[in-house]
C-alpha cells in the first residue's frame, strides 16, 4: 500500500492532504473520538453546537479554555513538519485541515485551508458585524469574553455542528480536490462536508489514500489505506521520496 502511494506521489504534480485531529495526537492534542476523546462526560457533539452554547456558554467556554491551555503547551510534530515542507517545496501542494489548533500554521504550512476555524480566534455571538479577532491569551482575561464592538457575548471562532463553513474555504477545498493524489491523514472521516472531499477528489480522478492508526469510515473507499501514525508514516514517505 505504502509503495503504491509513493509511486503515485513520485509522478504527481498536484497533491492535496486533508488532516484531522490524529495529525496532532503525537503533539499531545486530544482527538475528538476514541480513547481520550471525552472531556468530563461530554462528547464533541454535546458541546460543539450553537444550541449547547446558547444553553450554557460558561460550560462551553470552560471546554475551550481547557483545550486552549492544552494546545498552548503543544508544538508541531514531524507530520506537521513534512506537510509544511511539501507546501513550501511545491506550489501545487495544498493542506486542508479540520483542526483548529493552528499547529499547521505554526509549522509554516503554505496554502492551508482551515475548514473549522481557529481556537485562537473569537467571534461575536450576536453577529454584530465585527470581524473575528485573535486572542492567544491563556487563560483569557475574563469569562465570558465579550465583543469589543457591541459588548455582547463572545464565542470561539470555530465552526460548530449545524453551522455553515465559510464559502471561501469550501471553494478552496473543493478546488484542491482537482489533484493527482489526495491523502486523508488522522481523520475519522465522519464529519461532513470535510469527509465528502475524499469522494470529490476520487470522482475527479485522484488517487486517494488514508493514513490512520486504525481503519475508518473511508478505509474501504480509498485506493491505499495505510495503517500507522501520521508522525512516523509521513516522515517515512518524505524520506523515500528523496531517494529517486
Ligand atoms: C491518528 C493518530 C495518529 C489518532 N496518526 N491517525 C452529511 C451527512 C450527514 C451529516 C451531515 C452531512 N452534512 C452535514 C452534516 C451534519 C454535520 C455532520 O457531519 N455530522 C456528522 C457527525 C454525521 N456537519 C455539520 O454540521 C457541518 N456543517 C454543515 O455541514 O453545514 C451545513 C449543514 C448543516 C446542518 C445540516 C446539513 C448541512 C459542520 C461540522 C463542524 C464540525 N466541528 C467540529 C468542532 C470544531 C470546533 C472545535 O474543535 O471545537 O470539528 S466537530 C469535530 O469533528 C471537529 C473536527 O474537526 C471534526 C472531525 O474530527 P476528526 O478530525 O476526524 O477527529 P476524530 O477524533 O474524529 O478522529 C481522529 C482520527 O485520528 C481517528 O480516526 C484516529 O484513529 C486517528 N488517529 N492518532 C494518525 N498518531
Ligand atoms: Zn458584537
Amino acid at each position: 500500500m505504502l509503495d503504491r502511494l509513493i509511486a503515485r506521489l513520485r509522478s504527481a504534480t498536484r497533491v492535496t492532504v486533508m488532516t484531522g485531529a490524529g495529525v496532532s495526537a503525537a503533539s499531545g492534542v486530544p482527538t475528538f473520538r476514541g480513547a481520550g476523546g471525552l472531556w468530563r462526560t461530554f462528547r464533541a457533539e454535546d458541546l460543539a453546537t450553537p444550541q449547547a452554547f446558547a444553553r450554557d456558554p460558561s460550560l462551553v467556554w470552560e471546554w475551550y479554555e481547557w483545550r486552549r491551555a492544552t494546545i498552548a503547551s503543544c508544538t508541531p510534530n514531524a507530520a506537521h513538519g513534512v506537510l509544511a515542507q511539501w507546501t513550501r517545496e511545491s506550489p501545487h501542494c495544498t493542506v486542508i485541515t479540520q483542526n483548529v489548533d493552528d499547529l499547521h500554521l505554526r509549522a509554516g504550512t503554505e496554502r492551508l485551508v482551515r475548514l473549522h476555524g481557529s481556537i485562537w480566534e473569537l467571534a461575536c455571538w450576536q453577529r454584530c458585524g465585527t470581524p473575528r479577532w485573535r486572542d492567544e491569551r491563556v487563560p483569557l482575561p475574563s469569562r465570558p469574553m465579550t465583543c469589543p464592538s457591541c459588548g455582547s457575548l463572545a464565542r470561539p471562532g470555530v465552526v460548530w455542528f449545524g453551522e455553515s463553513l465559510s464559502p471561501a474555504d469550501l471553494d478552496a477545498a473543493s478546488a484542491a480536490c482537482s489533484c493527482d493524489v489526495f491523502i486523508a491523514v488522522g481523520t475519522s472521516a465522519i464529519v461532513y462536508p470535510a469527509a465528502g472531499l475524499l469522494q470529490e477528489a476520487r470522482s475527479r480522478g485522484a488517487f486517494t489514500a488514508e493514513i490512520n492508526v486504525e481503519p475508518t469510515a473511508a478505509s474501504s473507499a480509498v485506493d491505499a489505506a495505510i495503517q500507522g501514525g501520521a508522525e512516523t508514516v509521513l516522515p517515512e514517505i518524505a524520506a523515500r521520496l528523496q531517494v529517486r
